[in-house]
Parts: C-alpha cells; structure tokens; sequence
C-alpha cells in the first residue's frame, strides 16, 4: 500500500453543550481530518489535538505543522505492508504522539478497505459491542451536576464519570453519590492537583469511586506512585501515559492500579494494542478514553475498545452527546444495555458527509509525493 496523496481538513465543530474541565471550558472542538489515499481508495484518520495545549501540549495547530512538514514527507514512497509498520517509520519525529495517530488511524481505514476487512477484526477485537459511559464535564454547582447526570442516566448510560477540581471535587462527587447510591461513578481531575493538595481527594475513599483518574501532573509518575498509597480507590493514569514505555515503567515502579488507552495520546492503535497487551499479561485493567471525537475516531475507539483487556466501560457516547450534525454519515447510538455496536464494515466502517466536512473545515490542504520533491 503506497500513499500517492494526502488531504488534511482542520476542523472546527461546535459541541451540544459547553465542556468544561479543569484546564478549561470548551464551547468548540477543534480537530484534524486526514485522508489517505492509495489504489483508487481513501482511508480517513482523526487527529484528536484540540485548539489548546491545555489536555496536552500539541495542538490542532502543531498537528498541521508536524504531518506537512515532517509526518507526510516519510510517508510517501513508503509501501506499507501494514499499518502497524507506521510507528517505527516515525519514531526519528521525537513526541507529537495526536499527529502521528491521526494518520496511522488513515492507514488502518485504508488498509481494511483495501483488504475488504474491518479494523475490529485487524485489531484482533471480537466483541459485538462495547459497554460505555458517559464524561460529565463541571457545571455551575452540584445541584446542576445532579441535574445533567440525571438525563444521562436518563438516556440509558450505566457509568458516570465527572470532572473535578479543587474546590469542586469532594462536594460535586458526594452530591452525586447521595442522589445516586447505586450507580458506576468514577472521577477525572486532569492533573489539576499536587501532592499537597490532593489529600483533600481523601473523603472520595468513602464514596465507593470506581477509579480517581489522573489527579497530578503528566510529568509526575512518580508522585502518582507516592500518592497511591493514601487511597483504597484504584488510581488511573490518562494523560501520564504517553507512550509503551511510560506504560510499562509506570506499571513496574506502581504508579497506577488501571489504565486509560487512548490511541491519539500514545500515537495510534498499534501503540494502543501493545499497551493493552502489556496491561493484560500483568492483570492490569485497562478502558478505553475519549476526546470528543467525531465519528471517525469513534469508529476507532470502539474497534480498540473491543479487545479482551478493555474491563471498564469506555468513555465513548453516542454521537448526540457531542455534535448536531457529524461528519460521518452513520451516527453512534445507545443501545438499552449502556454498549454502543461496533462498526462491521471494512476499515472505520464510517463514510463522510462531504457537506458536513466542508462546512466545519477552517483550513484545507492537499499533498502529494511531488510537494517534497526538493
Ligand atoms: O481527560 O478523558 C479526558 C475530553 C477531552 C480531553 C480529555 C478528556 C476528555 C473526556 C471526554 O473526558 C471523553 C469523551 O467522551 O470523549
Ligand atoms: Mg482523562
């Protein structure tokens, strides 16, 4: 499979309701759209680097940068045999792991296209469907936190996950744990804590928390390993893991009891397959996270999300609990049963919605084997 042009659209959608976390409020997302193509074929990936360096230092901004400058200049007149001979082609571009993934994610729709088989079935996932939860951004108060986990529960989602902050944690969460005693409930502080101020996450011990997700920095496995210690709640690492290796270093110095895999933030599936294969053979349960992405990334996240290690429910929604109007043609529904069904058509098993793409795209470009060529 060689790549004889690249079409990279920079998005910017609206979402259905503000999100708001600890680095900041989003009333928009922004993403990157790329499309591979090869033999008459188009695969697509999504670049999941958002407007600011607030999740993550990349941004939609340096995403653009990297893959036309460095990313898609070694992807031409490579001949992949597989997907997964992308990450070795671009490990002399040191981090940038959302860049890198957006166009791995096109090589593996391509690929299966190409090859008439899906990407669940090339990951090696088997499930028919994946269970799911729902991420809660902040809100006002508790009182309407309550509120808006009341019409998710609503709409059929059996896991609550909402954000915290200091001063908005142990209030938010025990006003949610009393409306709802019985409930799947985890928290995500986006490293808006240190060790000093963490210990006021104490009182989540008694408020039966599936998992307190990364409360320090990304940089700091190791306060993470010290912090662990004071709590009986599993902590789980998000944005510490940003690669195989940080993976497996936190596991062996103890930094976290269960793992988030993202594929944008480890540089693709292929990086996120081995990180749930290394969490599995050590007994470490693994979920899969979410960005907002659009359908193109959903598709992605759910095909990850199949395989036998996944034993959380992922935080992967139904389209309309991000946008209006998708880019993809097919939108992602609930089922009765809190799982979304993964896609079975060859590669993403998504199509686009060209008027849709045109109407959030912010800035285009086109590149081909010749725009490198001196
Ligand atoms: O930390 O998991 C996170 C969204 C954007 C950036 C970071 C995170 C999130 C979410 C939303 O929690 C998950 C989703 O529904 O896509
Ligand atoms: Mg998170």
């Amino acid at each position: 499979m060689k790549i004889t042009k690249l079409a990279i659209n920079h998005l910017r959608m609206p979402l259905v309701s503000p999100f708001e976390t600890s680095f900041g409020r989003a009333e928009e997302r922004e993403s990157l759209l790329i499309e591979a193509f090869s033999e008459g074929m188009s695969g697509f990936g999504e670049c999941v680097a958002d407007r600011d360096p607030g999740y993550a230092y990349e941004t939609s901004g340096t995403a653009w940068h990297i893959l036309q400058e460095f990313i898609a200049p070694l992807v031409f007149g490579v001949d992949f045999s597989s997907p997964q001979d992308f990450p070795d082609l671009v490990s002399p571009i040191r981090g940038h792991p959302m860049a890198k993934a957006g166009l791995e994610m096109a090589l593996w729709d391509l690929a299966g296209k190409l090859g008439d088989v899906s990407v669940q079935s090339m990951v090696g996932g088997k499930q028919e469907t994946v269970p799911v939860g729902v991420s809660v951004g902040l809100q006002a108060c508790p009182e309407e936190l309550v509120d808006v986990v009341e019409e998710y529960l609503a709409d059929g989602y059996q896991r609550i996950k909402i954000k915290i902050k200091p001063e908005r944690d142990v209030g938010d969460t025990g006003a949610v744990r009393r409306a709802y005693p019985d409930i799947l409930l985890q928290v995500d502080a986006n490293s808006a804590y240190n060790l000093g101020t963490a210990q006021s996450l104490l009182p989540l011990d008694d408020m039966d928390v599936l998992v307190i997700e990364q409360p320090l920095a990304e940089d700091d496995l190791w306060d993470h390993r010290t912090l662990l210690s004071s709590f009986r709640t599993p902590l789980c690492l998000d944005e510490s893991i940003v690669s195989l290796r940080h993976a497996r270093q936190a596991l062996e110095m103890d930094a976290c009891r269960i793992v988030n895999i993202k594929a944008g933030r480890v540089g693709g599936l292929t990086n996120g397959i081995k990180i749930h294969d290394l969490c599995r053979s050590k007994g470490i349960p693994v979920w899969c996270g979410g960005m907002l992405e659009t359908g193109v990334g959903r598709a992605a996240n759910l095909a990850l999300a199949s395989l036998p290690g996944f034993k959380l429910p992922g935080d992967i929604s139904a389209s309309s609990r991000y946008y209006q109007q998708d880019i993809t043609n097919e939108s992602f529904t609930l089922n009765p049963d809190s799982t979304i069904t993964v896609p079975q058509c060859p590669g993403l098993g998504v199509t686009i919605d060209r008027r849709a793409l045109d109407q959030y795209s912010v800035k285009k470009v086109i590149l081909t084997a010749e725009d490198y060529s001196n």
